[in-house]
């Protein structure tokens, strides 16, 4: 894929950048919350990552915001790892593979696998966590909302090694995901 020809990242802010450019070409077409650009989703979960670092620093926070930001690229888009890997580090490419969910992979697999690759790929899928509580979309019934709720504590029991400002985090926005939507009768 080619994209903007900017120069080698130095800073955290030309290391989001890069990344911001590649995931916004790969996702562009693609929709989010209706009919907002799917990049928003991305942003928002290096918003997130962003400031965990700020409160617990992360262990590379280059790697981890362009992990943050090319998430759902390998998921999502037709692009492959060795094409990635064209532009950016290895450690950015295993990083976006451990979050990506591959269609035969059970999810405590995927998990798992995810908790193994360190706790900076822990924080960024709890991270993505957060930003998906949000209201749940309309054609979801209430088993399908339940389902969702109950993957989330999965997510936050097998995560948590990573950022404890982040657990707490996901902790909270899954019991606001329970009063909102959980309890109202429907
Ligand atoms: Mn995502």
């Amino acid at each position: 894929m080619k994209y903007s020809n900017i120069a080698p990242p130095e800073e955290l802010q030309d290391f989001y950048n890069k990344a911001l450019f590649y995931a916004a070409a790969a996702h562009n077409g693609q929709f989010y919350a209706g009919n907002l650009p799917y990049i928003m989703h991305v942003c928002m979960v290096a918003a997130e990552v962003l400031a965990a670092d700020r409160v617990e620093p992360l262990s590379n926070i280059k790697t981890a915001v362009q992990i943050a930001l090319l998430h759902d690229v390998l998921e999502d888009t037709p692009i492959t790892k060795e094409e990635m890997l064209e532009h950016f580090d290895s450690k950015v490419v295993s990083g976006v593979d451990l979050l990506t969910k591959k269609d035969d992979q059970p999810l405590l697999k995927y998990l798992n696998e995810i908790r193994a690759g360190g706790s900076d790929i822990a924080t960024i899928k709890m991270c993505d966590r957060i930003i998906n509580l949000q209201k749940p979309p309309v054609h979801w019934g209430a088993e399908k909302i339940a389902e969702y709720y109950e993957e989330s504590i999965l997510i936050l029991e097998i995560c948590e090694g990573g950022s404890k400002y982040v657990s707490e985090r996901l902790k909270r926005k899954i019991e606001l995901y329970e009063e909102m939507f959980m309890k109202n009768g429907n």
